[in-house]
């Protein structure tokens, strides 16, 4: 029976959490409260309390085991490989053709990557997907006959890079509804010097930069009924958001599984993103991936010396893997100060959040214990979104069509400045800052993106000084 007392405080109950905002936070006293742990990006077990150059480049500090796999794997990113035979066998095998001899040329100190400056410059993160109308066997992209699925503009001696590319931009201007002007740089990519005649009529390419590297097991460690919660691939709940979960084929499981790693989601674990960058963008053969990367046309490709079956050693590709998917999260900065919680107010009430999903739970993680029922708090739905003709690459991969892209993850990006140098952003960094990056949204982002637009000058500035803190 409920005896009036127990009504009123049911009403007090009632009353209390009405005024609670709907992102937790707690007001009292009209000061904003930060939510429980939201500082610890990386959860509990994978946070670094570290802002330096380096700040991406940390061990998870409970990852078991023994250290030396994480040293052994992070110079294994870093060492420049060297075309076979060499004196060194331990890291020869390089190209024939290649984009880049390391890992982290296109992952500088663990951290994300740039377009060129200029043609012609070695890959400091940026590379072109290749692909002919139609889709493989699998379902995936089907490759250029003399060109394979990617264009490697750098080769070893005697042996004849694919190619060149050139980028150009153009500036749109625009105007925010109070008057402020911005400028946005359109990108247009040329493929020149082409060596083995020309590519299928009809080719299609996507510009892509290479991501940070921190917090990626803790994404693969997400359970797959947790990220299909959120799919609403034909918006019944009609809010003009529609994501969508790419599924991809995994060769090296032989299926298909859902795909989380990549601008589209079009990698299926950090195994085979790993394997599939060795083969992809260094020319190195794994046990996966064990033939040279040298298309029909490609007869000085063919016939280069090999440095080993394969020439990446299986513990050696295992300890980069480790690596990959232990790099602990920086820290949030100054998440409990009141402007950077007005920020995040914005950046939930206009609809950020819809794709944005800024915490999830780990579920279990096979082979890492420090990954597993971790509170994290990435900023992704790792779902594909349309995100409209401007950002359009044109090029499906998998179920991802030319318009979607995977939801980027939030955190560290306020620290990729500190760590590599520059600020630009989205999948071909065309973006020079958080601004631009948010006015390049479109299609299922056009609302939210309207409604940031319509926001005060101060009030835009709290949005993107909040995104800073991430
Ligand atoms: C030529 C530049 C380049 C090199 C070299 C390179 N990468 Fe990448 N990396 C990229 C790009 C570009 C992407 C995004 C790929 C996509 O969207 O398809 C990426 C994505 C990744 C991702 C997924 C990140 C995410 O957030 O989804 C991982 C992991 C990764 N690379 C690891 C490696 C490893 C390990 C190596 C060395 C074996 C390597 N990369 C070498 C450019 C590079
Ligand atoms: C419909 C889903 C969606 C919504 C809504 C959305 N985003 Fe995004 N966001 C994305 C996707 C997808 C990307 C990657 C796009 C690309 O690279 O082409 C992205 C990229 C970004 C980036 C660049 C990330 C990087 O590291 O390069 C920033 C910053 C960003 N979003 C902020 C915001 C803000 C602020 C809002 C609210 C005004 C917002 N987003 C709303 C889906 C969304
Ligand atoms: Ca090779
Ligand atoms: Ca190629
Ligand atoms: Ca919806």
């Amino acid at each position: 029976m409920v005896d009036r007392y127990s009504k009123f405080l049911l009403f007090l109950l009632i009353a209390f959490s009405s005024c609670r905002s709907d992102d937790d936070d707690l007001v009292l006293d009209g000061l904003l409260n930060p939510e429980n742990g939201e500082e610890l990006s990386g959860g509990l077990s994978n946070t670094v309390f570290n802002t330096s150059r380096n700040s991406f480049g940390q061990r998870s500090p409970f990852l078991d085991g023994s250290n030396l796999d994480f040293i052994i794997g992070n110079s294994f990113f870093n060492q420049s490989w060297v075309s076979a035979p060499a004196s060194t066998t331990a890291r020869d095998g390089l190209g024939p053709t290649f984009n880049a001899r390391t890992c982290s040329s296109c992952h500088s100190k663990d951290g994300r990557g740039q377009p060129p400056s200029f043609g012609g410059q070695i890959s400091i993160g940026f590379l072109l997907r290749l692909s002919k109308l139609g889709v493989s066997v699998k379902g995936g992209p089907l490759a250029d006959p003399n060109y394979g699925t990617q264009l490697q503009d750098q080769s070893n001696s005697g042996v004849l890079k694919e190619g060149e590319f050139n980028i150009s931009y153009t500036e749109i201007q625009g105007s925010f509804p109070d008057g402020e002007q911005y400028s946005l740089r359109d990108p247009t990519y040329t493929i020149t010097n082409l060596n083995f005649g020309p590519l299928t009529s009809g080719i299609m390419v996507s510009p892509r930069i290479g991501q940070q590297m921190i917090g990626l097991g803790l994404l693969e460690a997400i359970d797959e009924a947790d990220i299909l919660l959120k799919e609403d691939q034909f918006d019944t709940n009609g809010d003009g958001i529609s994501g969508k979960a790419n599924y991809v084929w995994d060769f090296i499981e032989n299926k298909s599984s859902l795909g989380r790693f990549g601008w589209k989601a079009n990698q299926p674990s950090l195994l085979h993103q790993t394997a599939g960058a060795f083969i992809g963008d260094l020319g190195l053969t794994t046990i996966y991936f064990s033939n040279q990367n040298c298309p029909s046309p490609q007869l000085d490709c063919q016939q280069a010396a090999e440095g080993g079956t394969p020439e990446v050693e299986t513990d050696d590709l295992n300890s980069v893997v480790l690596y990959v998917s232990n790099l602990a999260v920086p820290a949030r900065r100054n998440y409990d100060n009141q402007d950077i919680l007005k920020g995040k107010q914005l950046f939930n009430s206009i609809g950020c959040v819809s794709c944005h999903t800024p915490s999830h739970i780990t579920g279990n993680h096979p082979k890492f214990n420090n990954l597993t029922n971790q509170k994290i708090w990435p900023y992704t739905d790792l779902l594909l979104h349309d995100m409209g003709d401007g950002l359009a690459d044109n090029r499906p991969d998998y179920l991802a069509d030319g318009n979607e892209w995977r939801t980027q993850a939030l955190w560290g990006i306020g620290l990729i400045e500190t760590v590599n140098n520059h600020t630009f952003l989205l999948h071909d960094g065309r973006a020079r800052n958080i601004k631009e990056a948010i006015l390049w949204h479109a299609g299922e982002a056009e609302q939210s993106k309207n409604l940031f637009k319509q926001l005060t000058a101060t009030e835009r500035e709290l949005l993107i000084n909040f995104i800073k803190t991430l």
